[in-house]
């Protein structure tokens, strides 16, 4: 299961330091550990103990979450921060004041007062945690376009791939390596259908990790047996995305033509390159299955990375 968006509750420990603290772990990929707990308490300050010493301070409590993490007051709104660094961290509530024993209130006249605070009950509260991820370029189209098949050619990542639609349930990233010197981080995403925007399919729930995204791959299928016209699905995507968010309607898009192996793919490859030339939109025709213009992707994508 992969969960992005959560709310968990923190609570600073009791009477002496103790703070809960957020930090950014690239080794994970979503929120899931924090389905399964949702509260979070960092160690109470312990008792002074005789011989005017101190109670020792509360140990604090780092709690893991992915890069990309935006951290939230779930009540407020307020932003507490955003963990886009190896090892970045977020002060999620602080411990309680410590108490103060008779010997802090003590005077020249009296020595041995009756005073003593006690220690405070920790800070507590919801935070709202959600996930956006951090990737270089995102891969949208409908379903079954082949968008996972390409993913795992270009990069290490190992999506599932399956002749029927909705096969991606969840992101994955995998990095792309240019040349000697250039990568790029590359998000595969589930299939995306006409009200995507509005909640239909899958598309929707994570339309929001394309928000980060540099430049967006929009892969049409060049295979008539869907049945669909491919410039009818770029306009239906795209349509999504303002729905979704005007800004990501702008984001730069390469349009990739994918299953340009298939024989009966010739006419509708025809009528995209005709669109896209008319259009001025890079296009790239290509076959995630045999490989046939991948490098030309790779070196336009990596192109695209630098002007946007
Ligand atoms: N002939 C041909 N088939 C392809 C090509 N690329 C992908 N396919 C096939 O198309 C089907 C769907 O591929 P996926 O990579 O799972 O498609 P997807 O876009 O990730 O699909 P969802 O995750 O459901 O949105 C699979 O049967 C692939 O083998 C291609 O270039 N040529
Ligand atoms: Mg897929």
């Amino acid at each position: 299961m992969f969960v992005d968006e959560i709310d968990i509750f923190v609570k600073g420990g009791d009477g002496g330091a103790g703070c809960v603290w957020l930090e950014a772990d690239p080794a994970l990929t979503t929120l899931l550990d924090y389905h399964y707990k949702r509260h979070y308490h960092a160690e109470r300050g312990q008792h002074g103990e005789g011989g005017n010493r101190h109670g020792r301070s509360g140990g604090d409590l780092l709690l893991r979450v992915p890069l990309g993490t935006l951290v939230a007051d779930r009540d407020t709104g307020e932003r507490l921060g955003d963990l886009t660094a190896s090892g970045q961290r977020v002060l999620a509530i602080r411990g309680a004041r410590g108490g103060r024993g008779n010997a802090r209130f003590a005077t020249s006249t009296n020595r041995a007062p009756r005073r003593a605070d006690l220690g405070r009950p920790g800070p507590e509260r919801w935070l709202h945690l959600e996930l956006k991820l951090l990737a270089d370029v995102g891969v949208i189209g409908f379903p079954n376009a082949g968008k996972s098949t390409l993913v795992s050619r270009l990069s290490a990542a190992k999506p599932r791939i399956a002749d029927y639609p909705f096969t991606t349930l969840e992101p994955t990233l995998g990095i792309v390596r240019v040349d000697a010197e250039r990568t790029f981080v590359i998000a595969d995403l589930p299939g995306l259908i006409p009200g995507a925007a509005l909640g239909k399919g899958l598309g929707h729930q994570f339309l929001r990790h394309t928000e980060r995204t540099r430049l967006l791959l929009h892969m049409l299928d060049l295979d008539p047996g869907t049945g669909r016209d491919p410039i009818d699905d770029l306009h239906v995507i795209n349509r999504e995305l303002a729905a979704y968010s005007p800004e990501l309607a702008r984001r730069p898009q390469v349009v990739v033509a994918n299953k340009s192996d298939l024989p009966e793919a010739a006419p509708r490859r025809d009528k995209v390159e005709q669109y896209c030339a008319a259009n001025d939109l890079p296009l790239f025709v290509i076959s995630a299955a045999t490989g046939a213009g991948l490098v030309d992707l790779v070196r336009g994508i990596a192109t695209a990375l630098e002007k946007a």
